[in-house]
């Protein structure tokens, strides 16, 4: 019985351990040396402490014909809620996405979302699965959006500078995966160590994206 709980103490201990974590600053440039924005990044290690996954519930608003913001990055099992802020409809559904238009969304849905009119009214979909998914309008051509649904509780975007920073990674070696909505090819997956004191980390996408309309 004594050793059973010396053994607990032990675990717990580990436990304890693992609970150490850092700050990653992941800076990501494109094939030209300019900063990327809107880069997914996903960090992740060979043996994943447990920890919850927190899903979330990320608000992605129709307003002026776009989707904002324009990437939204969540955790699996979050919860995408679409609000229409336009004065018009719009038919909000996933589809293929890449350069190519050949990347089949990670899961497929479609929703109406009626003319804002004073309430603010949306429709919410519920995340299974992993992965990226591209976002269109049936009634407007011109809008895109673009979800991707991370496998691993640490992932960030980066922002106009083409910085994401990703907190409480786990201390130890780490995976750094980028990932972009143009991209043809994988993008190199980066290393890093994470500690007690913020670690920065460069990674350059192997091509130049387009620039989009804001
Ligand atoms: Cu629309």
């Amino acid at each position: 019985m004594k050793r059973t709980l010396g053994f607990v103490a032990l675990a717990l201990a580990s436990a304890t351990l693992v609970a150490q974590a850092g700050t990653l600053n992941v800076s990501v440039t494109d094939k030209d040396g300019k900063p990327a924005p809107d880069v997914v990044v996903l960090v992740d290690m060979a043996i994943r402490p447990a920890v919850n996954n927190a899903p979330v519930t990320a608000t992605i608003v129709q307003q002026g014909l776009k989707f904002q913001p324009f990437l939204t990055v969540v955790p699996a099992g979050s919860t995408l809620r679409f609000v229409n802020r336009d004065g018009y409809d719009h038919h909000v559904r996933s589809q293929p996405g890449g350069p190519l238009g050949a990347v089949p969304p990670a899961q497929a849905f479609e929703l109406r979302l009626a003319a804002a009119d004073g309430a603010e009214r949306h429709v919410d979909v519920k995340l299974e699965k992993t992965g990226p998914i591209a976002l269109g309008c049936h009634l407007h051509s011109s809008m895109r959006g673009q979800v991707y649904v991370s496998p691993t509780p640490w992932f960030g975007k980066t922002d106009a500078s083409g910085v994401a920073r990703i907190d409480a990674v786990p201390d130890g070696p780490v995976q750094v995966a980028l990932w972009h909505a143009e991209q043809l090819q994988d993008q190199a997956p980066l290393r890093a160590e994470a500690g007690a004191s913020p670690v920065s980390v460069s990674g350059q996408l192997n091509f130049v994206p387009r620039r989009r309309r804001q």
